[in-house]
């Protein structure tokens, strides 16, 4: 018989099979008290757990004494609790790799539609406000050569230091725990501390994942010390910003714009603040959403499930020790 395990999350059909071939699997919609309940002998016999954004907590961990290994479809595994699954000696695996230089290509993306205002002034275009030549209030503000400050210099900082530095010609700078040299002598970036950093860059950028150090890392007092040209980037996690403190600022005219992919609360509620803002572009967490990354991530993950119950955890693996 096939070891049984959970999946939580739609894939494609050539990655199910991939699954179904090593697996006896359960299909549910979510990971919710009464799903589980529903399907309370699948959740306690499973083995695995495959899927992506829901919580993964001791609450739930209860209910599957069997599991050894969980799957995310995420690099992010925030809503995983890992203390609960170490004391339980269960695997986190997640996709690091899969979805680095698409998320590096949407942290442009938010840098020009910011600066350049293109959101803004293409709904004006069809709006028909261009009837005659276009005057400074329709500029924008320049990109190439401008100072970037990449916050969290990881897979995906890196990217976007290489995109900022060869494409776009701006010196980099970065703020991390420790100086990168790959960073350093490729893209000449240069290592610095928070305030430095949030002094001297044009496009603050957060690619900070959510832990206990990094919530609301971004409050009142950071987006002062910002120029008031800066603009605000941010494809992280939305919880490393104080969003009150953001709009504020962007309202006190303190930082000049904003280009957000990830909020406090996702979906952003239409009651938000920063929707009624004409200097924010918001994005719906379309950091990864492109068909080949998705695709290249549930790939990923069905790969990792089947490794690591296999007892491969060479790579992906957020917390090998518990093996
Ligand atoms: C996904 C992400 O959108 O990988 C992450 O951590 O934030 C995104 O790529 C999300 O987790 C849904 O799978």
């Amino acid at each position: 018989m096939k070891p049984s395990v959970i999946l939580y999350k739609s894939l494609p059909d050539d990655l199910q099979r991939r699954l179904e071939a090593h697996f006896s699997v359960t299909k549910v919609p979510n990971l919710d008290a009464d799903t589980v309940q529903k399907n309370a002998d699948a959740f306690k016999n499973a083995v695995g757990l495959l899927g992506s954004s829901e919580k993964v907590d001791a609450a739930l961990l209860d209910n599957m004494p069997a599991l050894r290994a969980t799957s995310t479809i995420s690099v992010g595994y925030d809503n995983f609790d890992v203390d609960a699954l170490n004391d339980r000696r269960v695997l986190l695996m997640h996709t690091p790799t899969a979805l680095t230089e698409t998320v590096a290509d949407t942290l442009m993306a938010l840098i020009l539609s910011s600066a350049r205002r293109v959101v803004e002034v293409a709904e004006r275009v069809k709006a028909g406000e261009w009837t005659k030549g276009i005057g400074p209030d329709w500029f924008g503000t320049d990109v190439h050569h401008k100072t970037i400050g990449i916050v969290g210099m990881g897979r995906i900082g890196l990217a976007l230091a290489q995109r900022a530095h060869f494409g776009f010609g701006m010196p980099v700078l970065y703020n991390a725990r420790r100086q990168h040299k790959e960073a350093d002598e490729r893209f000449n970036a240069r290592h610095c501390d928070l305030d430095t950093l949030l002094q001297e860059a044009d496009f603050v950028c957060s690619i900070l994942p959510l832990t206990d150090e990094t919530r609301h890392l971004f409050g009142a007092a950071e987006f002062a010390k910002m120029k008031s040209s800066a603009i605000f980037i941010n494809a992280g996690r939305g919880q490393v910003v104080d969003e009150n403190a953001l709009i504020a600022a962007l309202k006190a005219g303190e930082i000049h714009a904003a280009g957000l992919d990830v909020f406090e609360q996702e979906p952003l509620p239409m009651s938000s603040e920063l929707l009624t803002l004409p200097n924010v572009v918001a994005l719906p967490h379309i950091g990864s959403a492109t068909h080949e990354t998705r695709y290249n991530m549930a790939a990923t993950a069905v790969d990792n499930l089947i490794d690591a119950l296999n007892g491969k955890i060479e790579k992906n693996c957020v917390n090998p020790q518990v093996k």
